[in-house]
């Protein structure tokens, strides 16, 4: 039995230039597991507590201080001794130490700094990759990815007031040409947007961020950068969108804050993306189509279109099994994020991509806004088996990182790596390559 002998954190900064933790744990052999925690813009209201000093005189208020020294002290003090295998186990203890439903006291920022550290040193003691050492199954799928190549919303300065226009190669052959597809479509793209006069500078996720005149106006542009590239929208590729749409949420509406300054009511906002839609049959995925708050909207829209595309919860289920649950009986979405920093251990988050698979939900392993060059939610992509990931642009070395970790993954597994392309979607399409 490998046990924790010893826990480091590091004040480190993520790909925002804000204060992060890196934590190191240390088993009694000396084998060393490190993990980077991300952190977002568009946080869901009932996310875990990210612990930050609030002191003005260092990084605005931002520091970690105090979250590296309840890794260091008190986290440290409790699971010295632990069996580094028994996550489970590990992870209940930290909760339990915390005390407090959404990990205020000690913050999801150590607690998920711990449990990941110490995750990825029992994989390197078992001899392991972190997607085997995750799961008792065979983790072999390949997510399809879905890389973010127009940002807006609050991960960039532009009008756009969506936040994520995502391209998505599910008629690819397998990971290595899904990833090529989207590298050649993100150029196109950039290329498209030169002839335009417009800007190709990147937001947060590596997507680009230009000035543009509506909010659909990034669609057009996606799809006309597709066929340059020469794949076929819709085919070849498809569009996801995350219009992050509790950013825009204010006294029962939805407000354009960033273009036209207009307003829409839930069921505007419904009969928005059910013109979309069948504008764009392309649109295979919709995140965050309604605000967290605006509860009988989501019902209203999944009744409406959950049977035509995938309808993924973000900030809604914030990657908590109770929030999840209550939103599956709810009849809220037919798919759910998953990000391991919204509820701060790898037991929690496990367990929500299992509640998905047994209630026939899709799940999305999905990066922060704020990154590092950690690459684990590749490996937890692969070990939910869940196929599909979202990791930012074709640009951007926080993103990269990981799209280049899950092709190291698509090697090690050689011939038994399976790409899931189209399968994903086979409720709602028919998929791309029998
Ligand atoms: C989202 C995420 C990731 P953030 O809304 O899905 O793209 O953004 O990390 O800012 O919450
Ligand atoms: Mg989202």
């Amino acid at each position: 039995m490998s046990e924790i002998a010893k826990l480091e954190a590091l004040e480190i900064l993520d790909s925002r230039g804000n204060p992060t933790l890196s934590v190191t744990a240390t088993l009694s052999n000396g084998v060393k597991g490190t993990a980077k925690v991300p952190s977002g813009a568009s946080t869901g209201k009932r996310e875990a507590v990210e612990l930050r000093d609030g002191d003005k005189s260092r990084y605005g208020g931002k520091g970690v201080l105090k979250a590296r020294g309840h890794v260091e002290d008190e986290i440290q003090r409790a699971v010295r001794g632990f069996d580094a295998n028994d996550q489970r186990a590990l992870d209940k203890k930290l909760c339990e130490l915390d005390g407090t439903p959404n990990k205020a006291r000690l913050g999801a920022n150590a607690i998920l700094g711990v449990s990941l550290a110490v995750a990825r040193a029992a994989a390197v003691d078992r001899g392991l990759p972190l997607y085997a050492a995750l799961v008792k199954e065979d983790a072999n799928l390949l997510p399809t990815p879905g890389l973010n190549v127009l940002n807006g919303g609050r991960h960039s300065d532009n009008s756009v007031d969506f936040q994520e226009f995502m391209i998505s190669p599910v008629g690819a052959p397998n990971f290595h040409e899904a990833l090529r597809a989207s590298a050649e479509t993100f150029h196109a793209l950039k290329a498209v947007l030169n002839a335009k006069g417009y800007s190709t500078a990147v937001g947060d996720e590596g997507g680009f961020a230009p000035q543009l005149k509506s909010n659909e106006e990034p669609i057009e542009l996606i799809l006309e950068a597709i066929g340059k590239a020469g794949y076929k929208a819709g085919e070849d590729i498809v569009i996801m969108l995350d219009p992050a749409a509790s950013e825009l949420y204010r006294d029962g509406a939805y407000e354009f804050w960033k273009s036209d300054k207009s307003k829409k009511s839930s069921d505007e906002m419904i009969a928005l993306w059910g013109s979309w839609l069948k504008k764009y049959p392309e649109i295979w995925s919709l995140e965050d189509g309604m605000a967290e708050d605006d509860r009988n909207g989501w019902q209203k829209l999944t009744r409406e279109l959950g049977g035509k595309i995938q309808l993924v919860g973000d900030d809604n289920f914030v990657t908590n099994p109770a929030l999840f649950r209550e939103g599956i009986k709810g009849g809220i979405a037919n798919a759910i994020l998953i990000k391991l920093n919204q509820i701060g251990t790898v037991t929690e988050t496990l367990d929500c991509i299992q509640l998905a698979r047994e209630n026939g939900y899709g799940a999305v392993i999905s990066h922060r806004s704020g990154e590092t060059d950690d690459t684990s939610i590749a490996d937890l992509a692969v070990a939910a088996g869940m196929g599909q990931i979202k990791t930012g642009s074709a640009s951007r070395g926080e993103r990269i990182a990981k799209y280049n970790r899950l092709l190291e993954i698509e090697r090690e597994l050689g011939g038994r790596a399976r790409y899931a392309g189209a399968s994903v979607y086979e409720r709602w399409k028919k998929p791309v390559k029998a």
